[in-house]
């Protein structure tokens, strides 16, 4: 943007908060509009997005944040629950300044940015654990009630594999609980097709970013091998790399005569032949590691116990 543009249009946005403060002192409660509004930030339904709109807006958080000591999260302001989602602009599920400031952009004529779905796995991640839960996060809080596994869902070679989609309950976020877990050394994709997830303002999901209502999302990633291999046993120790989290200071070892580690972590493998010996040695015979494409040992944890991250493998 050049610079008199950008000059410009701060002197438009600063007579645009004026104009809403003086409009802010003839209009105060806000009243359901009925139906429901149809654009993002039409607070008084009324099919238009101007500075009326930005007044109940900064009323609405003013009066969240209204009263010494009270929190806005505790202080639900003007606006009934229907309404909110039309005020976070951002889609991020929390209307504060950063949500005036867009909606004074929006009727300044500056266009909204948008976002893709986000994954984690992010596309192309390899050697993912097959216990992994995939999570999407969506550009804006849906309703979780419009997610199936039509439009949400993973699949292998073609076919979806069973898992059951649990959501975040304000509708930023939603997992993929596998059931069983995911196959081992295969490449799976994750879809999500927004056509059919309907936002909380009413509009199908963006679900690739587009600026479009709708669109497809996809990530893939790969899943470990987990196929032992007969005849090899792995002979290692488990230890804490120490309060600095970096393995083989002198927070975690000694050196003389070999290293002397400080702070061994007992352990015992589900499906190895034998536990954790002294000083948190062991020796697994039944190959109950995974070996990834990169040779990699990996080591599997279960809850019950407190392990300082990283830990390593000596
Ligand atoms: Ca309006
Ligand atoms: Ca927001
Ligand atoms: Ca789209």
């Amino acid at each position: 943007m050049s610079t008199r543009r950008h000059r410009r249009l701060a002197g438009a946005s600063n007579r645009l908060f004026a104009f809403a403060l003086l409009t802010g002192i003839f209009f105060s409660t806000q009243v359901l509009p009925q139906p429901l509004p149809t654009r993002l930030g039409d607070l008084n339904g009324d099919e238009e997005v101007n500075v009326l709109d930005l007044v109940i807006l900064i009323n609405h958080i003013n009066a969240a944040q209204s009263g010494a000591g009270v929190s806005p999260a505790g202080s639900p302001g003007i606006l009934p629950g229907e309404l909110v989602p039309f005020a976070d602009m951002n889609g991020d599920a929390f209307v504060n300044q950063t949500d005036i400031d867009l909606l004074a952009d929006v009727i300044l004529g500056l266009p909204l940015s948008s976002r893709p779905i986000t994954f984690e796995p992010a596309s192309g991640s390899s050697e993912v654990g097959v216990t992994v839960r995939p999570k999407a996060t969506f550009p804006r809080p849906i309703d979780v009630s419009t997610l199936n596994s039509n439009n949400f869902y993973a699949s292998f070679a073609g076919q979806k594999l069973p898992a059951r989609i649990v959501p975040a309950p304000n509708g930023t976020f939603a997992w993929l609980f596998f059931d069983p877990s995911m196959p081992n050394a295969s490449q799976v994709q994750i879809t999500v097709d927004g056509a059919t997830i309907r936002t909380l303002v009413g509009t199908p999901l963006d679900a690739d970013g587009d600026g479009a209502p709708g669109g497809v999302a996809r990530a893939s990633f790969s899943t470990v091998s987990v196929v032992g291999i007969p005849g090899t046993a792995v002979s290692s120790r488990i230890v804490d790399p120490g309060p600095d989290l970096v393995p083989r200071t002198t927070d975690d070892v000694t050196l003389g005569n070999g290293c002397n580690y400080l702070l061994p972590i007992a352990a015992t493998f589900k499906s190895s032949s034998k536990p954790a010996k002294e000083n948190a040695q062991f020796l697994a015979t039944t190959t109950p590691h995974s070996l990834g494409s990169s040779g990699n040992a990996l080591l599997g944890s279960t809850g019950g116990h407190s392990i300082r991250s990283p830990i390593e493998s000596t």
